[in-house]
């Protein structure tokens, strides 16, 4: 298939593809639906410089206008942070979403379908979507794990919040192939904190022994991403039993007001924010730039191998 038809690659980063540069991709659900504006739009200037210090070229990934967009103009991302008539796009949604001409954020499932198409195989993001607590009952568990299991992308995030039921998320993510690292910790990390009390499969004390995992799974041609667990930053992480009230708090106001599927993420996150007068915004935005560093400097290693 001429990908061309859908795909558009920015010239910059099809130069850095094509000359085997470190290239790491970024989603933008996190900013139409994870974020608000303007703090958003500040957020994705900043987070691509991050990665042009440490000598590697930011994807930013999104839909627009019916054409899957690697990288995108400052006015894009704009359009993005905004996000006027701007959809939440996860995999079953890419294919009506690019037939009908729409625009839309990519989630970290979606993003990581335009860097594989792409051929960029580093993505740096907040945190992924997961087996939701009550998932028992709702069956909310996240497309962005049955991505990891079939699209060959290491995405680092800060772990998975307290929204989800992580030890649920990592039993599916063992089941599915998936292999957790956690960048120098044993401990998966749960977004706003360092821990969840639940493990790693590997302690990865540097850049270049992620990159190597990554390298030897796709050398041995298994199928699918593996997820690189980065712990926030001491100084901007928060409380754990201060956010687990949060969070349970957020949960009880979703089922109040009846809100299900795509929109019970968005909803937690926006209502986390109101609860803690935007600290969690302060730290999700930190947490966001270092996962951003550190899979630059994996990409940087990646390229070497
Ligand atoms: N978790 C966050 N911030 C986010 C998201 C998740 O802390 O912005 C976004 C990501 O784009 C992720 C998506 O892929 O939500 C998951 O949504 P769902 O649970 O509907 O699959
Ligand atoms: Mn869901």
């Amino acid at each position: 298939m001429n990908l061309d038809k859908y795909l558009d690659v920015a010239p910059e980063i099809r130069a850095a593809l094509a000359a085997g540069k470190p290239v790491v991709a970024l989603e933008s659900t996190i900013l139409s639906h994870g974020m608000p504006y303007p703090q958003n739009l500040a957020f994705a200037a900043r987070v691509e410089q991050v990665i042009r210090d440490e000598g590697a070229v930011p994807a930013t990934m999104a839909i627009i206008d019916g054409r899957m967009k690697a990288g995108l103009t400052g006015a894009e991302l704009e359009r993005m942070c905004k996000a006027e008539g701007v959809a939440k796009v996860s995999r079953r949604d890419l294919p009506i979403l690019l037939a009908e001409g729409g625009t839309g954020a990519t989630t970290v499932a979606s993003t990581m379908i335009l860097a594989s198409l792409a051929g960029v195989r580093i993505f740096a993001t907040g945190g992924i979507g997961g087996v939701h607590r009550g998932a028992q009952e709702t069956m909310d568990i996240s497309a962005d794990l049955q991505e990891l299991a079939h699209t060959p992308v290491a995405v680092v995030c800060a772990g998975a919040k307290m929204i989800l039921d992580i030890g649920l998320t990592l039993e599916y993510l063992e089941t599915m192939g998936v292999p957790v690292l956690g960048l120098d910790t044993d401990d998966f990390p749960s977004f706003y904190c360092r821990k969840s009390g639940f493990g790693v499969d590997y302690n990865a004390k540097t850049p270049a022994d992620a990159a190597r995992v990554a390298k030897t799974k796709w050398d041995l041609g298994l199928i699918g991403g593996l997820l690189i667990g980065n712990p926030v930053p001491e100084e901007y992480a928060m409380d754990f039993d201060e956010m687990t009230a949060v969070i349970d708090r957020a949960l009880a106001a979703a089922r109040d007001a009846g809100v299900r599927g795509k929109d019970t993420t968005p909803f937690l996150l926006a209502h986390i924010v109101e609860y803690t007068g935007g600290r969690s915004l302060a730290t999700n935005i930190e947490l966001a730039c270092h996962n951003a560093r550190m899979a630059a400097r994996i990409a940087v290693e990646y390229a070497k191998l």
